[in-house]
């Protein structure tokens, strides 16, 4: 569809303007803004990091198309969540980009496709200590705990949050569900997590099944 080229052209371009005129067109001729995020924004976001990947872009420029990203999907997300507020509240997870990882492009997608599927999401943001996630599951009586993480150098915090769960004997209480990009389910299954997934919708069914 065209429509869905030129968000991801808007990306890749981090024109914000264009972005979010473009999320706004979609919402007017009623394209479905999960949808849209989907085949549009994330597939620019994607060939942005394929860009970045290869030295065609740098840091500056990322951090233009992450914004325009993140404003666009922002307008869609928004709408999504005013259409399925109705929907049912039995599954509650807590979910937050683990310690020193600053990227939520992922988790935004991630927590408005639960949202859509009737989940309750507590979304913690970015950078969130270990600890602020078993005292927000606590709080809310959770049924899972979701982590995203980016970075190789931060997906160990899934670790050290499963040590903490083991020590105050709350690993029966929180089903841990991890994710992000250099998260594998090989990886997942070596530290023991409850579930893995590689995307939005393998999110809400991993979750789903863990929670019946
Ligand atoms: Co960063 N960055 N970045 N970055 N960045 C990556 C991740 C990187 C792979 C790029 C690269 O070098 N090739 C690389 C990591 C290398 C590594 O460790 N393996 C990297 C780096 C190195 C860095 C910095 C260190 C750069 C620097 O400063 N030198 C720095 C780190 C800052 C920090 O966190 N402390 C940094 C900064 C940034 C920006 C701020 C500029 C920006 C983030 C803006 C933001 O999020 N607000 C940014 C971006 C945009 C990227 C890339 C290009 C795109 C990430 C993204 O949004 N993808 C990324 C390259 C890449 O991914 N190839 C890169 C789209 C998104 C829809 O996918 O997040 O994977 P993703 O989420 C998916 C799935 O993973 C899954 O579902 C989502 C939807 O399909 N999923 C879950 C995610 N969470 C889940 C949780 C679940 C289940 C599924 O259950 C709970």
């Amino acid at each position: 569809d065209e429509l869905f080229e030129k968000a991801a052209e808007a990306i890749c371009d981090a024109d914000v303007d264009k972005a979010e005129e473009i999320a706004q067109t979609a919402l007017d001729e009623g394209i479905d803004p999960l949808k849209m995020i989907e085949k549009g924004y994330t597939a620019g976001i994607k060939e942005v990091g394929r860009l970045f990947d290869r030295g065609e872009l740098f840091l500056p420029q990322l951090m233009g198309c992450a914004e325009a990203m993140k404003k666009a999907s922002g307008i869609l997300q928004e709408a999504a969540a005013k259409e399925d507020a109705a929907a049912g509240e039995s599954i509650k997870i807590v979910l937050g980009t683990v310690q020193g990882d600053v990227h939520d492009i992922g988790k935004g997608i991630v927590a408005s496709i639960l949202e859509a599927n009737g989940i309750e999401v507590f979304d913690l943001g970015t950078d969130v200590p270990i600890e602020d996630f078993i005292t927000k599951a606590k709080e809310v009586d959770a049924d899972i705990i979701g982590t995203s993480a980016l970075l190789t150098t931060t997906m160990g915090a899934n670790e050290e949050l499963l040590e903490i769960l083991e020590e105050e004997n709350l690993r029966d209480e929180f089903d841990l569900v991890v994710g992000g990009g250099p998260v594998t389910k090989r990886f997942a299954e070596k530290i023991g997590a409850d579930g893995y997934a590689e995307d939005a919708n393998e999110a809400v069914n991993k979750i789903k099944e863990l929670a019946d």
